[in-house]
């Protein structure tokens, strides 16, 4: 993989956490960088004010004054979407690379250099279970006393970390940071499922399924594709590359049974009853796991230590309290109609009090409403996406609008019934009323941590 950037001008676009790592990595490398963003000077953070000490030319306010166009390389944050002065550079044959492919290539050169083997890229996509499956892996791959890096869409951006030494480099991939790959070339790359999610940005489920399909490209028959068995769309992504096929999940090579994942070709079998992880989705995204590790041969004691501990991830799906019979989960990570779903179906109660709601991602509703008639109490809807589920449900069980987490979890708190859930699962992103999903995870904590005080009043 080339990589020369010693006096090139680069041009970073977008400056939250990838956009700055780019940043400082370029720099480091000798680049003459610009950071640019739409956000004015007042806006941005003091990190991105602080790349002016590395020498990066910032050019705030709109992308107008960044010189895209005469660039060498342009790196492009994940949560930009195009535009056309970026579709003119990309005619006029300037490399457009996304903040992955330029931390995979500095990974590489850094290894080269310094004479080391090149670390092994794990890449694992999917529209659900990515991040419990990226950190199960990367747990997998440490226990096994490997040196491993674990991030990428999970939260930590590879090209903080390109120039230490790894021997695997474990990267949750989204489909924006697969839309502008070239070089990059996992191992094993994995694709979990694909239901509709972020079609505000694609043109359509298949444009979406596209750039995550974009992770299997490079591969070679000595690299390992991993789908679920019998989904002809993934298999179909993973086609695209040359990459040798693992499947998982009932029927696969690391098969789902009612009470064990069971890798086929060794016989080796882990109890689903000595997992940390439990439900029908967490057994999928274990036997995944393994399909991904399988290449590196862990032994079978390394794996069943891993399982009795792993404990998952903050806001997927965690009990955050009782009260009143009534128990609350936090699925703030429930950031698309696939999740939500998922979450309402794998309660083990038999009611559930669903708070949805956020900023709209511009799929269909009608999946959740069918989940709803089953196990729905309620629901209470916020946010801007408050009016099209409401709409989506109609009259298929009780909807109340809520202009707070306060008010939400106080509104489910009344409308449960003992022996039900509350469960926080928005569907939606939560960029409308909160920062992140975790703030927004960390909001209805609090509100139900509130509710409880107050009922020991
Ligand atoms: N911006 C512009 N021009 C634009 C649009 C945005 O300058 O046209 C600027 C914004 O003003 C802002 C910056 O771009 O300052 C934000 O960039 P970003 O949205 O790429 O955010 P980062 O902070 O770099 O975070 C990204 C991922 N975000 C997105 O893909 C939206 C994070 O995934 C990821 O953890 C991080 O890189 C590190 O790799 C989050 C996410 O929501 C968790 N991902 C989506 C998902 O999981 O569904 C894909």
């Amino acid at each position: 993989m080339q990589l020369s950037l010693n006096n090139k001008h680069v041009v970073v676009v977008g400056l939250g956490l990838s956009g700055i790592a780019a940043c400082k990595l370029l720099a480091s490398r000798g680049a003459r960088v610009v950071g640019t963003d739409t956000k004015s000077r007042d806006a941005v953070s003091e990190d991105v004010r602080a790349l002016e000490r590395d020498g990066v030319r910032l050019a705030l306010g709109g992308h107008e004054d960044a010189g895209i166009m005469h660039a060498d390389l342009v790196v492009v944050s994940p949560g930009v979407p195009s535009f056309p002065e970026l579709e003119t550079a990309v005619r006029a044959g300037v490399p457009i690379w996304g903040e992955v492919e330029l931390a995979v290539r500095a990974l590489h050169a850094s290894a080269e250099a310094a004479g080391r083997p090149v670390a092994q890229v794990v890449a694992i996509g999917g529209t659900n279970g990515k991040s419990t499956t990226t950190s199960l892996v990367g747990d997998l791959l440490l226990a096994h006393g490997l040196r491993v890096f674990v991030g990428g869409n999970l939260g930590e951006p590879l090209a903080s970390h390109a120039s230490e030494a790894f021997d695997a480099v474990v990267l949750e991939v989204s489909s924006f940071q697969m839309e502008r790959v070239d070089a990059f070339h996992p191992h094993v790359s994995m694709l979990l499922n694909v239901t509709a999610d972020h079609l505000d940005r694609y043109p359509s489920f298949q444009a979406y399924a596209d750039a995550k399909g974009n992770a299997f490209l490079r591969q070679e028959p000595s690299d390992v594709a991993v789908v679920p068995f019998a989904d002809a769309m993934c298999e179909a992504q993973a086609r695209r590359g040359r990459g040798r096929i693992l499947t998982f999940g009932p029927g696969g090579n690391f098969d789902v049974t009612a009470d064990a994942v069971v890798d086929r070709a060794s016989g080796a079998r882990y109890d689903r009853a000595k997992m940390r992880l439990q439900g029908g989705h967490n057994a999928l995204n274990v036997a995944a796991s393994l399909a991904a590790v399988e290449s590196f041969n862990l032994s079978s004691e390394t794996i069943r230590h891993v399982l009795a501990r792993f404990e998952g991830l903050a806001h997927r799906m965690v009990l955050v309290a009782e009260h009143a019979g009534v128990r609350f989960y936090d699925d703030s990570k429930g950031t698309n109609v696939g999740a939500s779903v998922t979450a309402v179906r794998g309660v083990v109660e038999p009611k559930v009090v669903l708070i949805a709601g956020g900023r709209d991602k511009g799929g269909s509703y009608e999946p959740l409403v069918d989940a709803l008639r089953d196990k729905g109490r309620a629901v209470v809807v916020m946010g801007e996406a408050a009016d099209a589920i409401a709409r989506a449900i109609g009259d298929a069980v009780v909807v109340r609008r809520a202009s707070s987490m306060d008010e939400a979890v106080q509104l489910s708190a009344a409308l449960a019934q003992p022996g039900d859930a509350v469960l926080l699962s928005p569907a939606c992103s939560s960029f409308d009323m909160f920062a992140s999903y975790k703030h927004r995870g960390e909001a209805f904590v609090a509100a139900v941590q509130d509710l409880r005080r107050a009922g020991a009043r």
